[in-house]
């Protein structure tokens, strides 16, 4: 193959251009893929229960790395967000790092209702923000706000609700530490999103970001809070594991 072409393949004519947008899809990617393969392989080196946390955790990064390789090339044909596959990714991924949530607890009596509940938060916080983003300079504001509210009540139930009562009713070290990291993933590491966000025309930052910034958030809140997310989970079933093969 000639150069032009394999450049063409992996759009590394943009990124040569040093296309910081580029870059980050294109690192995006990779990054997913090689945290998927890492999750999955390492489920053989954790106990029974700890299995189907690192699954969801490798399909989180997965059906990321997927909807990256997508993104990365609708954004260098056309040099614009490619929001729709942005949402279809989150629409799958964020209910996914619900269910994490809810098989930390579980052990500890987690209801499915728990589960119901941030998953319905989830979803009205990304499908408010998907009409938000594409309703125009008008009203993005405005869905930003109760897009925000449905993220404000995931925070809440894991600072305060279910979530939180049952991680400090289990008396489990373990789950407290996972507890105490996930914590900061989801105010300091989410919070990221909606600062993406407000980069848009018409929103609160607007102008003081090129509007394609927007990805360049997006892109590094995504690298921290999946495979950071993930990592968390892994560390604390390999230090559990670990135990019980020692007792
Ligand atoms: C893997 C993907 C994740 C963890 C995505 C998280 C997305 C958010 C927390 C998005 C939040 C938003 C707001 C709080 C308001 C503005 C609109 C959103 C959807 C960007």
């Amino acid at each position: 193959m000639n150069y032009t072409l394999v450049a063409d393949l992996i759009g590394l004519d943009r990124i040569i251009n040093s296309d910081p947008v580029a870059i980050t899809f294109f690192i995006g990617y990779m990054a997913m893929l090689a945290s998927s393969v890492f999750f999955l392989v390492e489920r053989g080196s954790v106990d029974g229960k700890w299995k189907l946390s690192l699954l969801v955790s490798g399909l989180i990064t997965g059906i990321a790395a997927v909807h990256y390789y997508y993104m990365r090339d609708f954004y260098l044909q056309t040099g614009t967000s490619p929001t729709a596959f942005r949402y279809v990714d989150w629409t799958l991924t964020v209910p996914l790092m619900c269910v994490e949530f809810y098989l930390l607890t579980k052990p500890f009596g987690a209801k499915g209702g728990t589960l119901f509940k941030l998953i319905v938060a989830s979803l009205v916080m990304l499908i408010t923000g998907y009409i938000g983003e594409t309703s125009g300079i008008d009203s993005n504001i405005m869905w930003g706000v109760i897009s925000t509210l449905g993220y404000l009540y995931i925070v809440y139930e894991v600072f305060a609700g279910d979530i939180a009562k049952l991680s400090k009713d289990s008396n489990s070290p373990a789950l407290g530490r996972a507890m105490f990291l996930l914590k900061i993933f989801i105010t300091l590491g989410w919070s990221i999103y909606p600062i993406g966000y407000m980069v848009l025309p018409g929103n609160l930052l607007s102008g003081a970001f090129e509007v394609s910034s927007i990805d360049l958030f997006y892109n590094i809140a995504d690298a921290i809070n999946k495979i950071g997310f993930g990592l968390v989970i892994y560390s604390v079933a390999i230090a559990e594991s670990n135990k019980t093969a020692k007792a």
